[in-house]
């Protein structure tokens, strides 16, 4: 059993890339719900959608979240109301959302309904929200007001200074049902290449999460975001220059190097090896940018071969 610790696009993209070389069914993916809001009465759960999305081989390629061939006659309508419509959702996303909303008032939780949408478009890969308690992120930027995670994201197109973030739950959430143990029981446990501060920072949050990743560390394999020193999509190399760390895979590794054991770096950073490995932690050299699925097969083929 593999276990996959996953934000958005990035990684949806690794995701794609392992289900060439494990059998779907036989992996768990851990996903991100810092990101979700409650907008227009909907739950809107961004992370967990722009998975399924992407392994249904549904999504927009343009953007990496949201679906392909949209239609925007609910967010025009809409607008007439509001005047606003900064958050874009989709005339068929919509659908996804209701389906979550209406199933949650049900008194469902987040995690059989997260099993449902995945089923419904027929993946085999365990998906779970690593909490089904509310956990939001909260960033504080620089003109020290605190905002809701989309609010610096979309609604600010995050070209705000971050000063701080937090995550909003993070004392009382508790894993959902079989995270600890999907953890405790992997081959392999991938830190995809998402955001290491608002995608994978919401799951070492929650209680127990990061314990269980220390006593697996030589089984935690992690994928650096950062490749010569930039974001490949998303604010995450100025967010950790702005929060005080390193913004190459220098600084990645010494976020990590507790909870995992090998960093994979893009062959842009060769040059980094040894600076990555004075932080603790092994270090592999390939290719990592997931251009097409066939990269991102290549890729995973590498790093589940890392760990046997
Ligand atoms: N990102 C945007 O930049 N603009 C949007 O209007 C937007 C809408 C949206 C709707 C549904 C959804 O599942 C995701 C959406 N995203 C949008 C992406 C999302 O805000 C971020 O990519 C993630 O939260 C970061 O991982």
């Amino acid at each position: 059993m593999i276990c996959v610790l996953a934000g958005g696009v990035g990684a949806a993209r690794m995701l794609t890339g392992l289900c060439q070389v494990v059998p779907p069914a036989l992996m768990t993916a851990i996903v991100n719900v810092g990101d979700d809001l409650e907008l227009h009465g909907l739950h809107i759960s961004p992370d967990i959608d722009t998975i399924v999305y992407t392994l249904a081989g549904a999504a927009n390629p343009g953007t990496g979240w949201g679906l392909a061939d949209e239609t925007w006659n609910a967010m025009d309508s809409l607008a007439r109301y509001t005047g606003e419509g900064w958050f874009r959702l989709g005339d068929r996303d919509l659908g996804t959302h209701m389906f979550r909303t209406g199933r949650l008032a049900e008194g469902a939780d987040l995690a059989t309904v997260t099993a449902e949408i995945a089923a419904a478009w027929g993946l085999e890969v365990n998906l779970v929200p690593v909490t089904n308690d509310p956990l939001r992120t909260k960033v504080t930027i620089d003109d020290g007001t605190e905002v809701d995670f989309q609010d610096y994201f979309v609604r600010l197109r995050h070209s705000v200074a971050v000063r701080s973030v937090r995550f909003d739950g993070d004392d009382s959430a508790q894993p959902a049902p079989g995270v600890i143990e999907a953890l405790q029981l992997a081959r392999t446990i991938v830190i995809a290449p998402s955001n290491p501060i608002v995608s994978i920072g919401p799951l070492l949050a929650v209680r127990g999460i990061r314990e269980v990743l220390e006593t697996r560390r030589d089984r935690v394999i992690a994928v650096s975001p950062i490749v010569a020193g930039a974001a490949l999509k998303g604010p995450a190399d100025r967010m950790l220059r702005e929060l005080g760390h390193q913004s190459t895979v220098a600084g990645v590794a010494r976020l990590y190097r507790d909870i995992a054991s090998v960093l994979v770096i893009d062959d842009a950073d060769a040059a980094l090896g040894p600076a990555v490995e004075s932080e603790g932690i092994g270090c592999l050299v390939t290719p990592t940018v997931m251009s097409d699925p066939v990269a991102a097969g290549s890729l995973a083929r590498v790093v589940l071969g890392a760990t046997g």
